[in-house]
């Protein structure tokens, strides 16, 4: 079953959460900034370690202060119009970072709504994507949270849900 959560990613104990990061993985605002000032220095130090990230990977790092185990640092597409492969990118993170978990023996992830804050991509055919990529994992996990930040974008979570259930 895929969870479908309001509230802030950072206060999850999970064994990961996911964060919409970019390129550098050394820090932003949005999601990323929450995610490293909860996860301490000790991340922004560990994370010049691992080179940057393409638009569409992931990468794996200690959670540190966070109450989760891991962080995995995904990078979105930049919302251009939809004919620059934007989808395709999107779901990439998701499927991505799902393969990571897999790999790490990860059990239980929550992944936020990446891109649609300033990287813009539009929030019904992201959750769309988002549903549908951990619908295809969900038998694989002991539990898959979708963390929004507000009770509309829940709101529109759970429908999509219901639409692909
Ligand atoms: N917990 C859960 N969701 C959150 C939180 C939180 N604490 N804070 C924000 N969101 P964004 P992007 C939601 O802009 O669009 C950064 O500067 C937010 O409501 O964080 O992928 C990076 O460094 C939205 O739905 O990520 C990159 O440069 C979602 O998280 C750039 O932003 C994603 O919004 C990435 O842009």
């Amino acid at each position: 079953m895929i969870e479908v959560v309001c509230g802030d990613i950072t206060a999850l104990d999970v064994d990961a959460i996911v964060n919409a990061a970019n390129n550098s993985l050394l820090g932003g605002g949005g999601v990323d900034g929450a995610i490293h000032r909860a996860a301490g220095p000790e991340l922004l130090a560990f994370n010049r370690s691992l080179g940057g990230c393409r638009t569409g990977e992931a990468k794996l790092s200690p959670g540190f202060s966070l109450p989760a185990r891991h962080v995995i640092s995904t990078v979105g597409p930049v919302w251009h119009g939809g004919q620059q492969g934007e989808p395709e990118l999107l779901e990439s993170c998701y499927v991505s970072s799902l393969e990571l978990a897999l790999a790490h023996d990860i059990r239980s992830i929550a992944f936020p709504g990446i891109s649609t804050g300033v990287y813009g991509f539009p929030k019904e055919q992201a959750a769309v994507i988002a549903i549908r990529a951990m619908q295809s994992y969900e038998a694989r996990f002991e539990r898959i949270i979708a963390c929004c930040f507000s009770e509309a974008d829940a709101a529109l979570y759970r429908e999509v849900l219901q639409e692909h259930s």
